[in-house]
Parts: structure tokens; C-alpha cells; sequence
């Protein structure tokens, strides 16, 4: 038996299930990007706010690269379990939000005219950095045209992308891609839509056969489309929205609505996610597969504490970092989450430039040390290689793959020149850095240290510094 509309009530009564109706209403809510995150993040909050009556929160769930991951979905009728586990307990939950899904890929008219429905309050993304492209842009465009020419009210237009002010940088690429025939619909987008800023957070690793098999026991049913969660999360959004009524009904969900979203997203970039890609390379490096296997060795763990207390919160707004720091290593820790370092290294060219060089520039503008960023640069550059310690083969899932690795292939018998020309891609570190001798310099240092005695020991000579 495979999970369903129709098997959901056979489901044990320890699973949390549904109990609104899944099929009267239209969807509310468009979300590009059908990923695990979205799936176990916002679904879930707008499952709260339809089982609290409000039925307006179905969502209108939108591939944008995988075909057969929507195919799944749509013969689960949206449905899919979630196992919610750390120190706490662990839970299996059951969200019933999914209302309805299509492909861009071969359905974007669909997706459209979705947009473009007189029930649709929201559109909200999860399409990773680098999926702000122009061809999202159109799409959304498309949409919002159709609305403008309807005179439907305008919506709210939220990115939940790892994205310092991910909302102004939505406006800006919609924008961006208005021709002179768009005059019209750009009045109206700026008089009714509004694109607020989110910080979302909650660690959702892309599920895995083992996950598939705990749901299987726990449901007595097959859900190919089972997730794994941590019970903490957090959604700060920025308090923008088409209709500003929502603020009170998304707090009453738990999510924070504050004028001030910026103080979290770098707080949050900078050390989680700054965090995370620093131990995902070492992990993909020394063989280590998730990242509840780094940080319990003491040397990364040490060495993940001091980067964040040291390098990066003295350029933080938020003053509870300190909290924030210990909660975030106890949450890396989470033995249920079998996070892969090498999912999190995907897209480390699109990553990093949020992640690590705003900690690097503040740490040079007070005249303090930058020596944990740049071992994680060194680690970076040695990644490119594309060959573990063991010497492992593994692939660099990156737009930038080929001209990373291509830079990086060298870096055994010329390390300096590769050093220097992979720090030199402003693409990767900004404008100011690559000038900055000092930290190629201590850069270049790391990473022939990484070269001659590996990561272990380069991390270990740090910290016992
Ligand atoms: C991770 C994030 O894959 C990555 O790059 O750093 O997906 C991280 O797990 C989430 O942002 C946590 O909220």
C-alpha cells in the first residue's frame, strides 16, 4: 500500500494527519520550487494555518527541475511524511498543504495561469541561488501580466532563497526583465504586489533509502516521497505583504513578521550556512559523509565554534549569538539527519559568496585575523581537485564545475598559481578581496599545509593555536 488520499486513514494513530478537506478549495499559494526544504519548511506552516480553518494556504507546488520527484508527489495526491527528530523525540507527521503540482519544464503555462488565479494570494520561492535567472523573471512576469489585465488584486511575492535580502533581488530581476510593452504591468506590480525578504531556516537533508525505510515501518505504508527534519525552525519575514492582514495570521503560525529581516539573514548566512559550507568541503575531503560525522570530531568542532565566535559574529546585529552559535552545533549534531557534506558543497561557487567574505572583509577592516575563513578557502581550493585523501573520486555538482576544476587541476604541481587564480574570481569572493595580499597570502599558507599533511592536520594546528 502506497500512501494516499485514500489510505491516509489507515495510517497508525501516532502519525499526525490532515483532518481539513484537501479538495473544495483552490490553492492560495503558488511555490516554485517542489525541493525537500519547501516540503518541510513552509508546507508545514501553511498546514498549520488550513488546519486552524483557513482555507486559503493550499498550495500550488511547482518543479522547476525534477519531473519525476512531481511525478511522485502527484500519485501520493501531495501527500508525504515528514519524520521530525533530534534529542527531543521523533515524530512522523503527515502535511496536507500540497494541493496540486505541475513541471515548468513541460507544464509552464500551467504554472501561468496559477499564478495568474483569482485564488492565488502568494507566490513563494525555494528555486536555489542560482535559479534567479532570467527565465524566472518571464514566468513571473507572465503571470502578473495576466493578473494586471484581469484586475485581480495583487500579491505577495516571497523568496525563501539563502539570499541576503532575497526579496529585493526577486524585485529587482522581475524587473529587470520588463520590456517597454511592460509599463502597465509594472505600475500595477509596484502599486499592488510586494516582495518582502525571508530568512528561513530549518535543515531538511534531501531524503535518502534509508529515510524511505523508517517511513515504511513507521506508516505501514510506502511513501517515496518521505522527509527528514529537525524540530527547530524559523521563518522572519520581512512585514510586506499584498494584503497586511497576513502579518497577525502568520504569527499566530509561529513565524516572526518584523520590520527587520536583515540582522537574521546574515546572522543566519554567515553562521550556519558559512559554517556549514566550511565542514561540507572538509567532510567531502576527508571522507567524512554527513555532517553530523564532522562536527563530532573535537578538532572541527572546535574549529566551527571559533570560526563563528571569532571571525564571524563580531560582525553580526544580532547580540544572542552566542545562543544562536551553541544551538546551531547542537543542531549539526543531530544524529537522525543524515546531512551529506557533498549535497551541501553543490553549488559552493553560488554558496560561498554570501557565506564567507563579508566575515573576511569585516575581520580586515578591524585590523583582526581572518585565518578560520581562510582555511576554509584553502579547503575550498583543494576541493577542486575532485579526489578525497583516500583518494576517492567524486563529482563537483557546480554551474562552475568545469572552470573550477580546471583552475584546481593544477594545484599539486603549480599550488600557488592555482591559489592565486581561483581567489582572483570575483564571482566567487567580490571585488574587494582578490587584492588583498594578505589573504592570499595566508590562504596559499593553508593550503600547502592542506597539501602536505591533509585537512586534519591543517585544522588541528589551527585551533591549538
Ligand atoms: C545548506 C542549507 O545545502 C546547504 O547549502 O547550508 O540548505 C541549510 O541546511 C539550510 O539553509 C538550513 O536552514
Amino acid at each position: 500500500m502506497t500512501l494516499s488520499a485514500a489510505t491516509l486513514r489507515a495510517l497508525p494513530e501516532s502519525v499526525h494527519i490532515p483532518a481539513y478537506d484537501r479538495t473544495t478549495h483552490a490553492p492560495g499559494v503558488v511555490h516554485l520550487g517542489l525541493g525537500a526544504f519547501h516540503r518541510a519548511h513552509q508546507a508545514m506552516v501553511f498546514d498549520q494555518l488550513l488546519a486552524g480553518g483557513d482555507t486559503r494556504w493550499g498550495i500550488h507546488g511547482v518543479g522547476m527541475t525534477r519531473p519525476d520527484l512531481v511525478n511522485q508527489l502527484q500519485a501520493q495526491d501531495g501527500l508525504y511524511a515528514v519524520r521530525i527528530a533530534d534529542g527531543q523525540g521523533v515524530k512522523w507527521q503527515v502535511p496536507g498543504a500540497l494541493w496540486r503540482t505541475s513541471v515548468t519544464t513541460t507544464e509552464r503555462d500551467a504554472v501561468v495561469q496559477a499564478i495568474a488565479a483569482p485564488s492565488t494570494r502568494w507566490v513563494t520561492l525555494t528555486v536555489t541561488e542560482k535559479g534567479y535567472t532570467p527565465a524566472l523573471a518571464q514566468l513571473l512576469l507572465d503571470g502578473l501580466r495576466l493578473r494586471q489585465q484581469a484586475g485581480l488584486p495583487g500579491i505577495t511575492m516571497a523568496s525563501c532563497d539563502n539570499l541576503q535580502g532575497n526579496g529585493q533581488k526577486l524585485q529587482a530581476l522581475v524587473k529587470a526583465a520588463a520590456t517597454a510593452h511592460d509599463t502597465e504591468v509594472i505600475t500595477w506590480l509596484d502599486a499592488h504586489c510586494a516582495f518582502p525578504c525571508s530568512m528561513v531556516d530549518r535543515i531538511v537533508p534531501a531524503a535518502t533509502p534509508e529515510i524511505m525505510a523508517a517511513a515504511q515501518k513507521a506508516l505501514g505504508q510506502t511513501d517515496n516521497c518521505a522527509l527528514s527534519t529537525e524540530g527547530f525552525w524559523e521563518w522572519v519575514v520581512e512585514d510586506r505583504f499584498a494584503d497586511p492582514t497576513d502579518a497577525a495570521l502568520l504569527q499566530s503560525a509561529g513565524v516572526r513578521v518584523t520590520g527587520d529581516v536583515h540582522s537574521y539573514e546574515e546572522a543566519k548566512l554567515r553562521m550556519l550556512n558559512g559554517s556549514h559550507s566550511a565542514m561540507a568541503l572538509m567532510g567531502a575531503i576527508t571522507g567524512r559523509p554527513y555532517i553530523a560525522s564532522c562536527i563530532g570530531e573535537p578538532h572541527i568542532r572546535e574549529f566551527v565554534h571559533r570560526l563563528m565566535s571569532r571571525e564571524v559574529a563580531p560582525h553580526l546585529a544580532r547580540s544572542d549569538w552566542a545562543d544562536y552559535r551553541d544551538a546551531l552545533i547542537a543542531r549539526f549534531g543531530n544524529p537522525y539527519l543524515k546531512h551529506s557534506v557533498h549535497q551541501i558543497a553543490t553549488d559552493s561557487s553560488q554558496k560561498i559568496p554570501q557565506r564567507w567574505p563579508p566575515s573576511v572583509l569585516g575581520q580586515i577592516a578591524q585590523g583582526a585575523s581572518f585565518e578560520h575563513h581562510a582555511l576554509a578557502a584553502a579547503v575550498f581550493v583543494r576541493y577542486t581537485l575532485g579526489v578525497d585523501e583516500q583518494g576517492q573520486a567524486y563529482a563537483l555538482n557546480d554551474p562552475q564545475a568545469e572552470s573550477l576544476m580546471a583552475m584546481g587541476a593544477a594545484q599539486r604541481t603549480a599550488p600557488e598559481a592555482c591559489v592565486r587564480a581561483l581567489l582572483a574570481r570575483d564571482d566567487l569572493w567580490g571585488s574587494a578581496l582578490p587584492q588583498h595580499a594578505a589573504w592570499i597570502a595566508r590562504v596559499t599558507y593553508w593550503h600547502q599545509h592542506i597539501l602536505q599533511h591533509g585537512v586534519g592536520h591543517a585544522v588541528q594546528q589551527l585551533t591549538k593555536a
